[in-house]
């Protein structure tokens, strides 16, 4: 039997990446379909919410944009323990930022939910010319520890609903599964359940 997914799929995701890689930009792009050259810093960090309906089925992404900054690392923890995804950000332009994203991996690997759905961003795709774009390292990298990587913009707006689309297409795929998995899987061994307390006697009637 295959279990049907409940009626409203609600999801979290948290965005993650050094600062100044354009996390707040690609969020705003996808919500509001806006991008400003002066993109405010993130403060600590903000939270929106996306309707998605796919497959005729609602879904809603929570999305938590997280401040990149150093001093702000710390509050990680917060935004990703109890995330479903992650979006991993970086600047193609901007070397270092994506050996922060590695940083952010094996911490996630470490601490985050084990089934957390990583997914890369390359973003800033509009100020390389198309033949300087090397992505296979990039690439090969994610595919290493079982995430997609996305070339994106937030200034064109290339690449954004795709990649959104496709975190909350795993999202509902692993929902299903585990959703499928618990309806077939064998009782467990070994495991007696016993009621609490044993039916009590009802009290003798009296005084009639
Ligand atoms: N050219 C270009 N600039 C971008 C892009 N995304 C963000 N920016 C700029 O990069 C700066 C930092 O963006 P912001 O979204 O605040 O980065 P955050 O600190 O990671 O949230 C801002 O000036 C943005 O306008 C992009 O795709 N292309
Ligand atoms: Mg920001």
């Amino acid at each position: 039997m295959v279990a049907k997914p409940s009626n409203n799929l609600s999801f979290k995701l948290v965005l993650l990446g050094d600062g100044r890689v354009g996390k707040t930009s690609l969020v705003v792009r996808y919500i509001n379909n806006v991008f400003s050259e002066k993109q405010e810093a993130t403060i600590q960090a903000s939270y929106l919410t996306k309707r998605l309906v796919i497959d005729g089925v609602p879904v809603t992404l929570s999305i938590w944009d997280t401040a990149g900054q150093e001093r702000f690392h710390a509050l990680g923890p917060i935004y990703y323990r109890d995330a479903d995804a992650a979006l991993l950000v970086y600047d193609m332009t901007n070397s270092e930022t994506f050996n922060r994203v590695t940083k952010w991996v094996k911490e996630l690997q470490q601490m985050a939910p084990p089934d957390i759905i990583m997914t890369i961003a390359a973003n800033k795709s509009d100020l390389l010319r198309s033949k300087k774009i090397n992505i296979q390292d990039a690439e090969s990298y994610a595919t290493s520890i079982g995430a997609r990587l996305f070339v994106a913009s937030a200034k064109t707006g290339v690449g954004i609903d795709e990649m959104f689309l496709d975190i909350a297409k795993r999202l509902m795929d692993r929902r299903k599964e585990s959703a499928e998995g618990l309806l077939t899987a064998p009782p467990r061994k070994g495991i007696v359940i016993i009621d609490d307390e044993p039916e009590k006697e009802p009290p003798p009637k009296c005084c009639s």
